[in-house]
């Protein structure tokens, strides 16, 4: 599913983050080392090799919300934005947080020009955001900047299984932008 709010094309599929050779950047659900972890980040490691993690670790540890922007390695995409989202139920206020990942991720993103990004869905696996409230706070903090965005035309969220696919097309369905 797509939908385009002020020029900007927000897309939904169901995939993997590893597999989004058309986009110029993927986001990374980061630790806060920047090291390799498990789910979204020890795939983005593996694809893209031990240099990733070379160039990533220096610029850490982040803080939750915060973003930083490495080179793709062996990935198919030009760059990598890592993200740390909030752990659930401990970094709070989780909303902000969790919104301020995907603001400083388009703000890195605009920064080095590129034109498009791919996100997964920070925070809801290991950091056990649930689905529905971080899609809502994902969605609603991407519509928000859109109208502001230069460089960013084309944004795709990756959804790993078909139900968490359904749950961001009802949501970007129901946005009154
Ligand atoms: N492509 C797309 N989505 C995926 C993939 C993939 N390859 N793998 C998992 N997902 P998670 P978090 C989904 O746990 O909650 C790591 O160990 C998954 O189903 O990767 O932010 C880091 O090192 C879930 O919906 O990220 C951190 O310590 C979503 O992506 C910690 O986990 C995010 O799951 C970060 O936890």
């Amino acid at each position: 599913m797509r939908r385009d709010i002020k020029g900007v094309t927000l897309e939904c599929v169901q995939g993997n983050i590893v597999e989004q050779p058309d986009m110029e950047a993927i986001v990374n659900a980061a630790n806060k080392w920047l090291r390799r972890g498990g789910g979204v980040a020890g795939a983005i490691h593996k694809a893209a090799g031990p240099g990733l993690e070379k160039e990533a670790v220096p610029l850490g540890p982040i803080k939750p919300g915060e973003a930083v922007l490495t080179g793709g390695h062996n990935l198919p995409n030009k760059h990598v934005i890592h993200c740390l989202g909030p752990v659930y139920g401990t970094d709070k206020p989780e909303a902000v947080l969790l919104a301020n990942c995907y603001r400083h991720a388009l703000k890195l993103a605009e920064d080095a020009g590129l034109e498009s990004v791919a996100f997964p869905a920070i925070s809801t696996g290991i950091f056990g955001y649930p689905k529905e409230e971080a899609t809502r706070v994902a969605l609603e903090a991407v519509a928000e900047i859109a109208p502001s965005l230069k460089s960013v035309k084309h944004i795709r969220f990756v959804l790993f299984s078909a139900g968490d696919l359904k749950v961001y097309e009802d949501i970007l369905a129901g946005l009154d932008n």
